[in-house]
């Protein structure tokens, strides 16, 4: 039978019923790739590296994991209109199932902070997309307030659906395997994610499915680190624009999934993203977003610190949240103009060296 998604895949794993409508854009289901010259680039050419290509979801990130389940059970509770404050991703997820199923899409985001793309896609989808004089952090509050206070659902994940959705995604992995990878790294944001996994991994075990739990290795971006540096940020800055969160609502699950997987939450500089990201795209032919490619930077950081790590062949998983196609402008910022040659053979044959 043909794939529908991961509420029909994962069904006996998640809160639903006969009863729950199945909004679904077919998520899920996302390649795990090996990347054995991204394993040499970060000097542990023995690890047994894989990726997993959340960015390969409908709307080309790992939130529709949980959107689909979050706006099944909203449809199911009769909701008319959904509300989310977003870096991006989570709007233009919510604007897409909103669409799907015909309900009201709100969406708060942060004024000049998030990629084109994402902008893009909330706008198409119809949302009602009010950029605010703020930042990600007041974003949330003030959609909090709102869905306290009016008959609209919540949609950050916050809401437990959205989480319960994300889970699959470890699921996937050890489906995949047939094991947990040793090691998974991940960015960081609101904690949503990271919360996810970790209590995915735990169900599988519960289930008797895998007897080894990974490490749970978070990676903020410097400049917006609140969990590292154990206080909120009031003005977190990064050009990894998904991750520039500084109080995530999840901040005591990713602090319990770390310290109960024995794991490790640390710091990449946008340097160090950027270059993680062309290494990425030029050596494996994987165009994340930035904050995805903090999951590779993060491990490569954790690499040279950690000579017996880098020289093991450990089994390790780097999540790529989200599509590169998401920024296209931070693309450009990132490697070489086209160069301008004359459409003249002698031209481009003089550029080009052939021989
Ligand atoms: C590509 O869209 O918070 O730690 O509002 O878009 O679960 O927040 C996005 C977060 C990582 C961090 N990678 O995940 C939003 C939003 C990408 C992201 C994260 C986000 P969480």
């Amino acid at each position: 039978m043909s794939y529908r998604g991961v509420i029909d895949r994962y069904r006996a794993y998640l809160p639903v019923t006969d009863k729950t409508p199945v909004i679904s854009l077919c998520e899920g289901n996302t390649p795990l790739l090996r990347a054995s010259k991204l394993a040499q680039w970060i000097g542990a050419g023995k690890l047994n590296l894989y990726l997993k290509l959340e960015g390969m979801n409908p709307t080309g990130s790992f939130k529709d994991r949980g959107m689909t389940l979050a706006m099944s059970k909203a449809v199911e509770q009769k909701t008319r209109a959904v509300i989310t404050a977003s870096t991006g991703n989570t709007s233009a997820s919510a604007a897409a199932y909103s669409a799907r199923v015909g309900v009201r899409c709100i969406v708060l985001i942060p004024g000049g902070a998030i990629a084109l793309g994402k902008l893009s896609q909330a706008v198409m989808h119809g949302a009602d997309v009010l950029s605010i004089d703020g930042n990600f952090d007041d974003a949330l509050r003030l959609v909090r307030e709102i869905s306290d206070q009016y008959p609209v659902t919540l949609v950050n994940s916050i809401n437990p659906y959205r989480i319960e959705g994300q889970k699959t995604a470890s699921f996937e992995i050890i489906d995949e395997l047939g094991e947990a990878p040793a090691y998974q790294f991940m960015p960081v944001g609101n904690a949503g994610n990271i919360t996810a996994y970790w209590k995915g991994y735990l169900e599988y075990q519960k289930h008797g499915k895998i007897r080894q739990l990974p490490r749970m290795m978070g990676v903020q971006a410097a400049g917006a680190a609140p969990i590292v540096r154990g206080a909120p940020i009031s003005n977190p800055q990064t050009i990894a624009t998904a991750i520039r969160i500084g109080n995530p609502a999840s901040w005591k699950q990713a602090v319990a999934a770390r310290d109960e997987s024995g794991g490790g939450i640390d710091t990449v500089t946008d340097d160090e993203i950027v270059e993680a990201y062309k290494a990425l795209a030029s050596l494996e032919g994987v165009f994340c977003e930035p904050a995805s490619a903090a999951s590779v930077a993060g491990l490569k950081k954790y690499a040279c610190l950690h000579p017996d790590f880098a020289a093991s062949q450990e089994t390790v998983a780097c999540i790529l949240t989200g599509h590169g196609l998401k920024d296209p402008d931070r693309a450009l910022a990132s490697v070489a103009k086209p160069k301008n040659v004359k459409a003249d053979l002698k031209a481009i044959l003089n550029e080009l060296k052939l021989g």
